[in-house]
C-alpha cells in the first residue's frame, strides 16, 4: 500500500458542514503560514505545486473558501459555479504547462484515496499517463 493510500485511510473526513471544521494544511497554505509554490491566485482559488509530485507536472487547484467543501461529494447546489471555476482554472493552467495533454483527478473519501479534506483538483502531466489508474 502506498503512503498516500495509507494516509487516506487514516485521514478524518470531517463533518463537512462548514462550521468548526478543523483547519487543514491547505488552509495554512492559503493563509501563507506554510510555504508553497503558488502558480495561480485569484478571488476564488489558488493553485500550487504538489509537494510529492507523481508526474513531472503536478499541481493542485483548491478553493480559498472551503465552506464545507471538504470533498467533492459534499458539494452543494450553490457551489456549482465555484466547481466550474476550479475546473476552468485547472484546464487553463494544464494547457499552459502541458500542451500535449494532462489529467485531472479528484480523490473522494477513503476508497478514493483522499488524504486532505479540503477539496482539491490534481492536475498532472508532463509524461504519458497510463490507464487504468491504480
Ligand atoms: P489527496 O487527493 O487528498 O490524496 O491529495 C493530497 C495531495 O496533497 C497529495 O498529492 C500530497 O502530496 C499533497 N500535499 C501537498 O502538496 N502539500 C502538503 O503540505 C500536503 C499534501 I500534507
Amino acid at each position: 500500500m502506498s503512503d498516500e493510500v495509507q494516509k487516506a485511510k487514516e485521514a478524518a473526513a470531517g463533518d463537512g458542514d462548514g462550521d468548526g471544521e478543523p483547519l487543514t494544511i491547505f488552509d495554512k497554505i492559503i493563509s501563507g503560514d506554510i510555504p508553497a509554490t503558488i502558480i495561480h491566485d485569484d478571488e476564488f482559488c489558488i493553485a500550487f505545486r504538489d509537494v510529492n509530485p507523481v508526474s513531472p507536472i503536478h499541481f493542485l487547484v483548491i478553493p480559498k473558501n472551503r465552506n464545507g467543501l471538504t470533498q467533492l461529494s459534499k458539494a452543494r447546489e450553490d457551489q456549482k459555479e465555484l466547481l466550474g471555476h476550479l475546473t476552468y482554472v485547472a484546464q487553463k493552467l494544464g494547457q499552459k504547462e502541458c500542451p500535449d495533454g494532462f489529467r485531472l483527478v479528484i480523490n473522494d473519501g477513503k476508497d478514493g484515496a483522499q488524504s486532505v479534506y479540503h477539496l482539491h483538483i490534481h492536475v498532472m502531466g508532463g509524461r504519458q499517463m497510463q490507464w487504468p489508474p491504480g
